[in-house]
C-alpha cells in the first residue's frame, strides 16, 4: 500500500465518507487511490472556497469531519474563507492539502510557500506528515482530532513522496474526546443564580439549539422567569412547529444591547459571550449592560443539551414541557416582490425537515419571523462573517442528509463569491433550491458607511457599493451550470416558481429581482 492508499483507506476506516476535492500534481495519488476505496466519495469543487464550505456544512449536519482535497498554499489559502467560518461554527473538519516531495522542497519550486503557517491560522490541529509509514496512524490521529470536541479543523499535510511510496498501512480508529460533563458544582450555582429571582437571561449557542436543550432551557425559562436568547449566528439551529423559540440576539450591537437592557445576569450555555462584530465610534465593543455578572453554564466543548437537562431538574422543570411554538405560517403573499413579501412565501411553503443555508444577509431580516411557526428545520448561518459561504454550505449539507430539501438563501453580492457551487449542484444533482435575493447593491455597506462615520456622498465610495453596470443574471449564470433557473418579478411569481422548485427533486435557481438597493 502507498501513503496515498493508507490515507483513504484509514479515513473511511475513520467514518470519513466524503472529499471535497480541487486537486494539482501534488495529489494525483491521492486522487487515484478514491478508486481503490469506493466508501470515500470524491466530490469535485470548481474552486477551494467550494470545497471547504461544503465540509463544513456536511461537518454541521452529520457531527462527523468531511475531507477537503486542496492543492499546495494557494489551494489552501483559497479555501481559507470558508475554513474561517467552519472553525467560528466549530465544526469538525478535514483539510488534506498535497505539498511538493520532500526532497523537492528545497529548490522553491513555483508553487513553494508557506502551508504550515496558512493551516496554522484556522487549525486546532497540524501534522505534516513525514513518511509514508505514518500515513496511516497520522490520519487516524487527524479524524480523532477534527472530533475533538466540540469539533474543530485538523489540517494534514501530505507530501507528494509520502503518498506514492510503498511500505504504508491502514490504521484503526481512534476515540476523539467526547464533550465533557459540567460539574454539579456549576450547575447548582446557576440554579442559584436562578433562583436569585434577579433579571436573567440564558444565552444559547453551540449545540444549546438543538431540540432537546431548547426544551430543557425553555422548562428552565418557564419555570425561573429568565428569558432565553440565541447566539447571533449560530451553526446550527433546531427551529419551527413544536419547538421551543428563542429569538436571536441582534447584529447590530445598539439592538442587541436593548435587548439585553436590564439584565443583572447573563447565563452562557454554549457561546462566548456576546461582543459588537465591529467597533464604531461611540459604539460600545459589548452590548452588556454595566454591572451585568457573566456566570458560563457551558463552555463549547462541554455538554450543553445535558447541563441544560441536569439545570431543569434542579429549578424543578424537570418534567415542564417547555412552550414548544405553534404551527403558524404566513399566507402566501401577493404583489411586490420585496425581501418582506419573499420571507412571507418562504414562511407559506417551507418543506418540513428544510436545511436553511442563510446568506441573506439584508435581505433576511423578515425571514425569523416569516418562518418560526413553519415545520420543523435546521438554520445555518454565517458564523464567521466570511461571505461566500452559503452556496457552498449547500452543496455539504445537501450531501449530509440527501433525504431533506436544502434551501440556500443567499444574497447577490456574497453568492458571486463561490457561484460555482451551482457547477456541483447539478453534477451531483443536489436537490437544493437556491434564493438569490437580487437588490444589485452591497446594501448592508451602504448602512456601515453611515454607521462608522465615514463621508457618504463620493461617488466613487458608492460605486464601489454597486452591483449594477452590469446587472448580474443569475438565471444565465445557473443555466450555464446546469441548474434549472428563474427570475420572479412579482409576490406570486416567487411563490409559485418556489413551490415548483420544492415539488421538484434536483437543483434550481430562482433569482428573486428585488427593488435595487444601489
Ligand atoms: C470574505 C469577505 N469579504 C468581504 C466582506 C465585506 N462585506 C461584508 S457584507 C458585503 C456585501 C454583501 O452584499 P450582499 O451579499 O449583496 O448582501 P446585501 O448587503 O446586499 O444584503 C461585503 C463585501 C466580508 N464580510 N467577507
Amino acid at each position: 500500500m502507498n501513503g496515498a492508499q493508507a490515507v483513504a483507506r484509514t479515513l473511511a476506516d475513520c467514518g470519513v465518507t466524503t472529499c471535497f476535492a480541487n486537486p494539482g500534481t501534488s495529489e494525483m495519488h491521492f486522487v487515484a487511490a478514491l478508486d481503490a476505496v469506493p466508501e470515500l466519495r470524491g466530490v469535485l469543487c470548481l474552486f477551494e472556497g467550494v470545497a471547504t464550505g461544503a465540509a463544513d456544512g456536511y461537518g454541521r449536519m452529520t457531527g462527523r469531519p468531511a475531507a477537503t482535497l486542496l492543492h499546495l498554499g494557494p489551494g489552501l489559502a483559497n479555501g481559507l474563507a470558508n475554513l474561517h467560518n467552519a472553525r467560528r461554527a466549530r465544526t469538525p473538519l478535514l483539510p488534506i492539502v498535497g505539498d511538493h516531495a520532500t526532497y523537492h522542497k528545497r529548490f522553491d519550486a513555483p508553487l513553494e510557500s508557506d502551508i504550515d503557517a496558512l493551516a496554522g491560522s484556522v487549525s486546532g490541529w497540524v501534522r505534516r506528515c513525514a513518511r509514508s509509514a505514518d500515513a496511516g496512524s497520522d490520519t487516524a490521529e487527524a479524524v480523532a482530532a477534527a472530533l475533538r470536541a466540540p469539533g474543530q479543523i485538523a489540517t494534514l499535510i501530505l507530501p507528494a513522496d509520502v503518498t506514492w511510496t510503498g511500505g504504508a498501512a491502514a490504521a484503526a480508529p481512534i476515540a476523539p474526546r467526547l464533550p465533557t460533563p459540567v460539574p454539579d458544582e456549576v450547575i447548582g450555582q446557576v440554579a442559584a443564580v436562578l433562583r436569585g429571582g434577579e433579571p436573567t437571561v440564558i444565552l444559547l449557542g453551540g449545540t444549546g439549539l438543538r431540540r432537546t436543550a431548547l426544551t430543557a432551557a425553555s422548562g428552565v425559562a418557564q419555570v425561573t422567569g429568565a428569558r432565553l436568547l440565541a447566539e447571533t449566528f449560530a451553526a446550527r439551529h433546531e427551529r419551527g412547529a413544536g419547538i421551543p423559540p428563542v429569538d436571536r440576539l441582534a447584529y447590530l450591537v445598539e439592538m442587541a444591547a436593548s435587548q439585553l437592557a436590564g439584565t443583572r445576569h447573563l447565563i452562557l450555555a454554549g457561546p462566548s459571550a456576546p461582543v459588537s462584530f465591529f467597533a464604531y465610534p461611540d459604539k460600545p465593543s459589548t452590548p452588556l449592560p454595566a454591572g451585568c455578572q457573566v456566570h458560563v453554564l457551558a463552555e463549547p466543548g462541554d455538554d450543553v443539551p445535558g447541563a441544560l437537562a441536569s439545570l431543569a431538574d434542579l429549578v424543578g422543570a424537570g418534567d415542564a414541557p417547555g412552550t414548544p411554538g405553534p404551527p403558524q405560517r404566513p399566507e402566501v403573499p401577493d404583489g411586490e416582490l420585496t425581501a418582506q413579501t419573499a420571507a412571507s412565501a418562504i414562511g407559506a411553503l417551507l418543506p418540513e425537515g428544510a436545511i436553511v443555508c442563510d446568506e441573506a444577509n439584508t435581505s433576511g431580516l423578515w425571514l425569523p419571523a416569516a418562518t418560526a411557526g413553519a415545520p420543523p428545520h435546521d438554520w445555518l448561518s454565517l458564523t464567521g462573517g466570511a461571505i461566500g459561504q452559503g452556496l457552498p454550505l449547500a452543496t455539504g449539507a445537501a450531501l449530509a442528509c440527501p433525504d431533506r430539501p436544502v434551501l440556500a438563501l443567499e444574497s447577490d453580492g456574497s453568492a458571486m463569491y463561490t457561484v460555482s457551487a451551482l457547477w456541483t449542484h447539478a453534477r451531483e444533482q443536489l436537490d437544493i433550491t437556491t434564493v438569490i435575493f437580487s437588490n444589485r447593491a452591497y446594501a448592508i455597506l451602504t448602512m456601515e458607511l453611515e454607521r462608522t462615520g465615514a463621508p457618504t456622498t463620493g461617488t466613487t465610495a458608492r460605486s464601489l457599493l454597486d452591483l449594477s453596470r452590469p446587472d448580474i443574471d443569475f438565471t444565465a449564470l445557473a443555466a450555464g451550470m446546469g441548474v434549472p433557473a428563474s427570475r420572479a418579478t412579482t409576490a406570486a411569481d416567487f411563490a409559485a416558481q418556489l413551490e415548483r422548485a420544492f415539488a421538484e427533486p434536483g437543483p434550481h435557481l430562482i433569482e428573486a429581482a428585488l427593488p435595487p438597493r444601489g
